[in-house]
């Protein structure tokens, strides 16, 4: 299903950025209803799943397999009340992370097995997959150093990942870049140290061609 879209990134890669920008390129070009949506989260109760798992105290408190199985809960609830009536009703759905994001930070990050969480996925989440992803991929220092900027710039509530050291990081986008690999087809790497005119070119170019063929 062509309408379905993911982003995906380290912190501070450009995610939110793009996946406003594409938005409005999508409905500008087509005309078509596009949802906007992200996860954790997504609808009222995933945001409260959201604000129990990320606020800063939480991190060293929920077990991983509990952590998993309260973002499976939020995605569960996320897909049966928004993203799969939206697709069904024609529109795009764009969702700032998903799946690959846990298998980043819960398996390859937290070390639960990827087992575990592709057949969770395919027991509660119809195993429903993007049919593109853009994968942002940006120095873990150019990404926290954005970040930074930001809190001086604007109030925007920081998680639990924003205050991690930076061999997280480090681990979190080599975690990526081999999901990337191992997931050609769907998953595209976009250079994220780009300014963000550039960034958004190369998503609008691959877009375009994945529409094309
Ligand atoms: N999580 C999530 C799990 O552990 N498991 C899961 O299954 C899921 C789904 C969610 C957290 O949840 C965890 C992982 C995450 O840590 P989040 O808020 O979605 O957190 O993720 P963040 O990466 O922390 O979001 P950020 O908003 O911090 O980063 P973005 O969205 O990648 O970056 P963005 O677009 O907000 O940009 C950050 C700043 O940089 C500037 C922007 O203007 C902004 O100020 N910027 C650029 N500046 C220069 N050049 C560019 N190209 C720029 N692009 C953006």
């Amino acid at each position: 299903m062509i309408k379905f879209i993911t982003f995906e990134g380290g912190e501070g890669a450009g995610k939110s950025t793009q996946i406003q920008l594409l938005k409005e390129h999508i409905a500008a070009t087509t005309g078509e209803q596009v949802v906007l949506t992200r996860e954790p989260g997504g609808t009222q109760e995933g945001e409260r799943i959201r604000e129990l798992m990320l606020n800063v105290q939480a991190y060293t408190t929920w077990d991983p397999l509990a952590e998993l199985l309260l973002i499976n809960a939020a995605r569960r609830q996320h897909l049966t009340r928004l993203v799969v009536p939206a697709l069904n009703e024609g529109a795009w759905v764009l969702c700032d992370r998903f799946i690959d994001s846990t298998l980043v930070y819960q398996g390859m990050l937290k070390g639960i097995n990827p087992q575990i969480i592709r057949e969770l996925h395919e027991t509660t989440c119809f195993n429903l997959m993007p049919s593109l992803t853009f994968y942002i991929d940006v120095d873990p220092k150019m990404g926290i150093d954005r970040i930074l900027r930001r809190s001086q710039q604007i109030d925007h509530e920081e998680n639990i990942y924003d205050k991690a050291k930076m061999s997280v990081h480090e681990k979190i986008r080599d975690s990526y870049v081999k999901v990337a690999q191992a997931t050609p087809k769907r998953i595209m790497q976009i250079d994220g140290a780009q300014n963000l005119n550039d960034v958004a070119k190369d998503i609008r170019a691959h877009f375009k061609k994945v529409c094309d063929n």
